[in-house]
């Protein structure tokens, strides 16, 4: 499992609400979205990361989803091309931040699309998610830039299950073969040798977490899967994420780790 250091973020802007969801769960206060937000950053913090925040970008609403927009392995940077126009250009200030700290930097091309949520990282080997945003093309050439810097990787086809927007909104990695599924993932070949911890239906938006050091960041008001988690060993700490999820963000999406 990889030791984190460091850790890219950006709060969201006023206009947060203004950005993408296909939830109905209500408009985001944006107060209460900032609030939330420090507290991420603080979580982040309590697990030994430095945390650099980038400035707020008005110009694109989704922009504090950073996650999205590169994935960071130990070998390169891989900047991507999100599949919501309105998203394109959030990876520009993203890709001068990333160059003073990753000397191999890689992107993904038209025609390619690609969401750093649709990317699940499980040591040298990597779920690739294709989804409403990352289409085959995107994750081919994902998959050549992994292959380039002697990495593994599977194509996962999340298209049927409409109840997530990627793939990591389903699945997450804990540590050496431990997975964290939702119910719709379970059956999937790719998954087929790892140990599955399963997600209850109700608890599905907690599938989506992220092991950092020593802990597990998770959302939270999911306390069956707390407790999951504790019986698996794990020590968790849990991140009020409601705002978020009113536009559709996982935890993990608020945040670059590497
Ligand atoms: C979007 O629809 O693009 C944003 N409102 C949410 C992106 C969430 N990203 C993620 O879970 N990786």
């Amino acid at each position: 499992m990889a030791t984190f250091t460091r850790a890219i973020v950006r709060p969201p802007g006023v206009n947060f609400s203004a950005g993408l969801t296909t939830v109905n769960l209500g408009t985001p206060a944006y107060e209460l979205a900032l609030k939330q937000h420090a507290e991420y950053c603080e979580a982040l913090r309590s697990c030994g990361l430095r945390v650099m925040s980038l400035p707020i970008d008005e110009r694109y609403p989704d922009s504090t989803f950073v996650e999205d927009t590169a994935i960071l392995t130990k070998h390169c940077a891989i900047i991507t091309r999100p599949g919501a126009d309105t998203r394109r250009g959030e990876i520009t200030s993203i890709e001068k931040e990333l160059a003073s700290s990753f000397n191999e930097i890689r992107s993904i091309h038209e025609p390619g699309t690609l969401d750093g949520g649709d990317i699940c990282e499980v040591d040298e080997h990597f779920f690739i998610g294709v989804s409403a945003r990352t289409n085959e093309a995107g994750a081919r050439q994902f998959a050549e830039i992994l292959a380039e810097f002697g990495f593994t990787s599977a194509v996962i086809d999340v298209r049927p299950v409409k109840s997530i927007l990627h793939l990591k909104s389903g699945l997450a990695h804990l540590s050496g073969k431990q997975l964290v599924v939702i119910d719709e993932l379970v059956e999937c070949d790719q998954l087929r040798g790892f140990e599955l911890i399963r997600v209850k239906r109700n608890e599905a938006y907690a599938a989506n977490c992220v092991r950092i050091n020593g802990s597990v960041l998770i959302a939270a008001g999911f306390p069956s899967f707390a407790e999951t988690l504790g019986v698996h060993g794990f020590e968790t700490i849990a991140v009020e994420m409601s705002e978020f999820q009113k536009m559709d963000g996982g935890l993990s999406c608020l945040s670059l780790r590497f």
